[in-house]
């Protein structure tokens, strides 16, 4: 199978970044992006990514999960309609796209990891994406996940061997240049080394 093929998922809570993660991939992608209090993507989009020379894969943008019964798409029917897309396309690689603000986490956030995990079996690789690791934390971006983030993880069963990198999904106007540029080379990476090789 060429890698150009190859189906890569990102989901997450409405407002974790998966269109704005998108847009740092793709360039000219426009997703649309917002901090409503209401879910922004409507329906599922897939952009083409270049991952490196005569590499690339497709990168399919979907609905938040874990909105109220007031949002765009209410948590239980956004869940089944994730699954039911996850079904259709067959992904090569899912990337969960979680906030890195000790204050934005949930329970929830563990859940849905662990839910879609479990769906997609050994087959498929489940790899974590950390965002709103902004300029301020962006010294040393892993710390997020290696100290006292760890417990939070560990308490929502989220595995610490998960691979994941932590990174800032802002536009480039809006944050360093090199943290943007950083953000966007360590995930491009983390989807090449976690894609199956064939
Ligand atoms: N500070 C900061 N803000 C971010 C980051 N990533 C996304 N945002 C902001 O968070 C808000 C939500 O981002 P989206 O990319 O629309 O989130 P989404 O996961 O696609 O949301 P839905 O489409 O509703 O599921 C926007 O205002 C973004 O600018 C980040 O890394 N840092
Ligand atoms: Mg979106």
């Amino acid at each position: 199978m060429s890698r150009n093929e190859l189906n890569v998922v990102i989901f997450g809570h409405s407002g974790a970044g998966k269109s704005s993660l998108i847009n740092m991939l793709c360039p000219g992608a426009n997703a649309d992006t917002s901090n409503d209090t209401s879910g922004c993507t409507k329906e599922e989009h897939e952009y083409e990514c270049v991952l490196g020379p005569q590499q690339s894969c497709q990168l399919h943008d979907t609905i938040g999960l874990e909105e109220g019964f007031w949002g765009f798409l209410w948590a239980p029917k956004a869940e089944k309609q994730l699954k039911k897309y996850l079904k259709k396309i067959k992904p090569h690689l899912l990337v969960y796209c979680m906030p890195g603000t000790r204050n934005g986490l949930k329970k929830s956030h563990g859940r849905n990891f662990n839910k879609f995990k479990s769906m997609v079996g050994s087959r498929v690789r489940v790899v974590v994406v950390v965002t709103h690791v902004d300029s301020e934390n962006f010294d040393n971006p892993e710390d997020w996940w290696t100290s006292a983030s760890l417990n939070v993880l560990r308490k929502f069963d989220i595995p610490e061997s998960t691979r994941h990198v932590c990174v800032s999904t802002l536009p480039k106007v809006d944050v360093d240049p090199g943290v943007h540029e950083t953000s966007r080379e360590a995930v491009i990476a983390l989807i090449r080394n976690n894609l199956p090789s064939h």
